[in-house]
This record gives C-alpha cells, structure tokens and sequence, in this order.
C-alpha cells in the first residue's frame, strides 16, 4: 500500500498497537531535545527513576529559556543541568548557543528519525522529514530512559502547496493563512504533512517557520520531505552524510486533502490575544505600536533577520519605537554579523539581545503597560510578554521591520522599495564550541549532580481515591493556554525546578485567590476545575498540571482537552474527564461539590460515568478517554508512582 511520509515514519518506528486512527500506539524515540525551563524537572525525574544512561541515539540538553540572571536561580539551574547531561550522557548547550529548536535543527536533527522534545515547538524539526513532537517533561524522561512514547494515532492532513509565494509575503504567512481557516483547534489529533510544487521555494529554514507553529493549531506534529533541499541544508551544515531521502509514495494519500496556493496569499498578522486570530495586515494597518520584535523558533533562520536588516538600511525605526532583535543561534549570529546586517539593523535604531527565547516567553522586553507589540514570535495568549493587560500582535519579519519604520502596523507591500532578496551566506558558519558532546560511560557515571538552593524533589503523591467530594474552584471559558494556567515570565520561571515556590502563581491570571483556595483544598480531600474547548492549549510545561497537582487538583472537567496538557495530567494522577452532553457545563457554577462515588471501578470497568452535583438534584455524565495504561497511570497517582512499582518489583525478582 502507497504510504504518505507520516506513515512511514509512524511504521518503522510502531514498537505497539495498531496504525489505526485515534487508537493508542507505542512509538520509538531516536532522539530527544529538552530546554532548560523544562529540563529541570526531565533531569529531577531521571534521577527519581534511577536511570543510570539516555538509551537514546542522541538527546541534547538547551539552555534558552531562563537566560536573564537577576539572582543565582537561573544561573544554579543551568549548572545543576549541566551536571545531569553530564551524568547522563547528554549533549548540553550552553547559554547563549541559541534556541534549541533551529540549534537542533542544525546540530543534529536526521531525516527519518523521531524526535521528542519537552517543548510544545519540538515539532518545527519535522522541517527535517523527522517525526518531531512535544510532550511534557515526565514522556520525555521516560523517551530518554529507552521506553516508547504513547499517543493515538493521528490522522494526516496533507497540505498541497502550489504557486509562488508574491514579494513581500514569506513562511510565516503560510502558516498564518492555515491558523486563519483553522484556528487554535485545527490540528488536534493530526499531524501535518506539507507537499507539493510550492515546495521548491521554501528553504529548510522557511520549512521550520511552517512547522513550528503547527503547535499552535494543537497538531500532533508537522511534517516535510526530506528532499534535496535537506541534503543542502545539512551539507552545508558540514552533515551531508546524515541525509536520506525520504518522500511520500506515489499513490500515496491523506485522510484530509487541502490546497494553499502561495500566489494568493497575502501578509496576515494574528491580532490580540490568540494565534488564531488572524486577519490581513491591511485591515489593521494604522494601528500605533511601541515596539517591534524580531526573532524566536517561529522565525529562526538567517533570513529572517537578513531581510529585516535590507529593509531597515539607511533608515531610521520611528521615534520610541522599541525595535527588539533576538537572535537565535550563536552560528547565525555569527554570520549575521559578518554580513553587516547587525549593523545595519542597530544603525537604524534596533536593540540587540543575546541568541535564545528571551521575550519570547516574556524573559524580558514585557511591552508597557496599554501599548501594543508587534512580534515575529508565535504566541500572544494574556499576559505571556510579561505585561499583564498586553497587547501582542504576531507577524511575518517583513511587516514587523516595515512597521517599525513607521511607528505603526504596515501593510509591507506598501513601502516604495523593491522587496530585498536576502542571499544566504556562501558558506555559513558552524561553530560546536557551546555544545558540550555527552561523556564517555565511564566518566559519566562519576558525576555527582549539582543542585542549588532552589532545587526541590518532586513531592510524593498519592494513588486516586475512591470516594472524592471535590469543590469547584475554577469554571472557565474555551481556549485556556497553559500561560493562563501558570505563567512563563521572569518572574515565574526561575522556579521551574521548585514545585512548592512555583505553585504560588497557578492560574493567577484568571483568580489571585486560587492558590490560598488550593492549599486549603488539599486537607480536605482535593478539589476539581471546570474548563470550556481546548483547555491546556499551549505549551507542553508540565508544571502546569503539577502545580494544580500540588495544590489539591484531583479532576479537570472540560468539553474538550489539548493533547499535551491532557497527558501531562493523567501522568501526575489528575483525572480529565470530558462531559457527555456539552450543555452539561452550563449546569455547574464554581463553588458547586462534585461527588464522585466508587471512582476507581468506575475508571477501570467503563469510559463513561455519572457524577452528581451535591444537593442540586443534578447528575452528569461524564467520560475518559484513557487507554488500560493511563488507567492504571491514574489508579497509582501518576506515573512516577508506576514507574517506582515497577521498578521495585524488578529489584525484588533480582534479589
Ligand atoms: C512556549 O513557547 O510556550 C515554551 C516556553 O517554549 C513552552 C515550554 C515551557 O513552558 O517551558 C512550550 O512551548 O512548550
């Protein structure tokens, strides 16, 4: 049977169950990424379990996220995380190499393997023709300790891409249109493969744009063909050798077929405060901004700054306008700086930041308060920039360096300039001096793991009850992102290796008094949310099921979850239920008790259940979508306590 490249990939790496559509299969893992704001806690894990060795082929350790260093935090995580690469054997990339994922992408990404990264933009290096996926920290720890990760198996959405792509419209737009006709919820439950004539066009880099905010429509994963555009791209990145071919089938078919003709696209910006909120940049051109913000893993590559720099040449940005470049890789840095177009960029008035997240994730440059920002980065869900009440507007670089010339949103193609065709340099930089390559077995296993005062274990948990009254502490609307749930920021994030510290800011944005409420919550027996569409949507960070974990979350009832978020709960032993009938949600109020009676039969004899609102005469149908493994993750509290059994039960066989 003629198989598209997903299937291909799915096939060669299915170590369980079968290749049908939204069942649970087990895939292998070739390699892995994890980022520091999340690898603290991968490593924590590592050590919980007691895995001596990565089993995979490659795993590499980033430090891009927590990069600003006001207190010894940061700085004791990220040696607290060199030393777990080291005892591991990982590959550690030190501050400043870059954001992991195009440092990846050069470094060591390989057409044909998998990849899962504690990051919801892990999926950017199907770029590659890999099968790259986000999950959060715990399936990561288990990827690296050899075990398969588990999801169902998605549908392929094939994407056809015809046409050319007219001046000043570039990659970003591409995935822009696709949030445009599908919004937030678009790719849940299916992975993205990209072919097609319009192909021809796109660099690897343009590639990575295209892939990498197929997060933002909740996709499984994105994929291109590993093509002769891989070879050069890896080739040039001195990896020829790591090229193969990798293409769909001839008859090959997807089970949902769409069409983008490039010529007929537009510039698109994604206006406040959602990825899916997109409009052509003309309907709000005129709208003032107040800054103007280049970079992140939605616009990494070389030309993206390049074509910037073109365009601002000789010019001035308007006046207070903060003109903000982030670069992304030391490596391109490197020849972005060679080229002059660094100095033509701060010429015209831009401020340069060190290579990694940095705002991005709202570790600095929060816009003021009431202004709006115009940014290349993919994500402006409330307050993630770091300015509670902000205003953030996502866009290609070609209307964010025209705009910050005229000091408002601007349609690109309106500046009286030929469009710049920024050429890559002939042959650019590599440079592995900031990534440290895994140590031999021998010295590894040596090395005593280095952790700060702001280090703390994960706290136990215990198994799900069986009888639970469980009070209402949040109902919220659809599309709630993990930001929402708990914070990235400056702020925040230095305390993503300490549970207890950072459970202080669970769901601060939408209820100050959550968190009181909580731990008052968890001597009482716990307590349950109530959520709308897409609750979790976002980022993989499991912090944002462990810190309501923490704080006595037992149940999340929802319409419907996001696929990361959903699995990062039943790995930490919070039940997510989805109702039956959706006007169900309409009957329950914060503050209301849900009773759940018998649960642990329940969750093990039947997918669906009645719970029962006390004393308001109401019952409702509810149901879980877990596979008998999940079950049995829930039963235990999570999977750390699953994994502990199992490996006790190991030992006691030995002995
Ligand atoms: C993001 O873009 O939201 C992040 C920050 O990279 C997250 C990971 C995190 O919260 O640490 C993600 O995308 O998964």
């Amino acid at each position: 049977m003629p198989l598209n490249i997903t299937e291909k990939l799915i096939k060669s790496h299915l170590v369980e169950g079968e290749m049908v559509t939204g069942k649970e299969i087990g895939l292998k893992i070739d390699q892995t990424l994890t980022q520091d704001a999340t690898g603290t806690m991968v490593m924590l894990e590592l050590e919980a379990m007691g895995v001596e060795r990565a089993q995979t082929e490659a795993s590499a350790q980033y430090v891009d996220h927590n990069i600003i260093q006001v207190d010894n935090k940061n700085a004791d995580d990220h040696l607290f995380l060199q030393s777990a690469t080291r005892r591991f054997g990982l590959y550690y990339s030190r501050p400043g190499n870059g954001v992991s994922h195009p440092v990846h992408m050069q470094r060591l990404a390989k057409p044909g393997k998998t990849l899962l990264g504690s990051d919801s933009h892990t999926c950017a290096n199907g770029c590659m023709g890999m099968l790259a996926m986000g999950a959060g920290g715990m399936d990561v720890a288990l990827a690296i300790a050899g075990e398969p990760i588990y999801i169902k198996m998605p549908k392929v959405w094939g994407i056809k891409l015809t046409g050319k792509l007219p001046d000043w419209v570039s990659a970003k737009d591409v995935i822009l249109e696709l949030l445009r006709r599908h919004d937030v919820k678009g790719g849940v439950g299916k992975v993205i493969e990209y072919y097609g004539p319009g192909l021809d066009q796109l660099s690897a880099m343009d590639r990575h744009v295209i892939a990498n905010m197929g997060a933002e429509l909740g996709a499984t994963g994105t994929v291109f063909p590993s093509d002769e555009e891989i070879r050069r791209f890896l080739k040039e990145q001195g990896r020829e050798e790591d090229w193969v071919e990798l293409t769909a089938d001839i008859d090959a078919s997807y089970d949902i077929e769409e069409e983008i003709n490039l010529s007929k696209l537009e510039p698109l910006i994604a206006k406040p405060s959602s990825p899916g909120n997109v409009v052509p940049v003309s309907e709000v051109a005129g709208t003032p901004i107040y800054q103007s913000y280049i970079g992140s893993s939605a616009n990494p590559g070389y030309r993206d700054f390049a074509v910037a720099a073109e365009i601002v040449k000789g010019k001035t940005v308007a006046n207070g306008i903060s003109f903000d470049i982030n670069p992304t890789s030391r490596q391109m840095l490197t020849d972005l700086v060679k080229e002059s177009h660094i100095a033509s960029l701060l010429q015209a008035g831009a401020r340069l930041h060190q290579a990694g997240c940095n705002g991005c994730i709202g570790m600095g440059q929060a816009p003021a308060t009431g202004r709006n920002s115009l940014r290349t980065t993919p994500r402006n869900f409330p307050g993630r920039s770091g300015t509670q009440e902000d205003s953030v507007y996502l866009c290609s670089p070609e209307t964010a360096a025209v705009s910050a010339l005229k000091g408002e949103i601007t349609d690109p193609r309106t500046l009286k300039i030929p469009y710049p065709k920024s050429k890559e340099p002939e042959n650019p930089t590599v440079d592995t001096s900031l990534l440290d390559e895994p140590l031999p077995y021998e010295e590894a296993k040596k090395v005593e793991l280095h952790k700060g005062p702001n280090i703390a274990s994960i706290p136990p948990m215990d198994a799900l009850p069986d009888e639970l009254d469980l009070p209402v502490l949040l109902k919220m609307d659809d599309n709630i992102s993990t930001d929402e749930i708990l914070a990235g920021g400056a702020r925040v994030l230095p305390y993503r290796s300490n549970l207890p510290e950072i459970s202080k800011f669970a769901f601060e944005i939408i209820d100050k008094t959550y968190y009181t409420r909580g731990m008052d919550s968890v001597t009482t027996g716990g307590h349950a949310i109530v959520g709308g569409f897409n609750y979790g949507q976002g980022s993989s960070r499991e912090h944002a099921a462990l810190a309501p974990r923490f704080l006595g979350l037992r149940v999340a009832l929802a319409k419907d979850f996001a696929r990361i978020h959903w699995q990062n709960l039943v790995n930490f032993g919070v039940l997510p239920l989805t109702f039956v009938n959706e006007e169900d949600y309409d009957q329950i109020e914060q503050g209301d008790i849900l009773q759940l009676n018998d649960l642990r039969k329940k969750v093990q004899q039947s997918s669906e259940f009645t719970i029962n609102v006390k004393g308001k005469n109401v019952s409702i149908q509810v149901s879980h979508a877990l596979s008998q493994r999940q079950v049995d993750v829930i039963l235990q509290g999570g999977l750390i306590n699953l994994v502990k059994e199992r490996l006790k039960k190991v030992s006691s066989i030995e002995k």
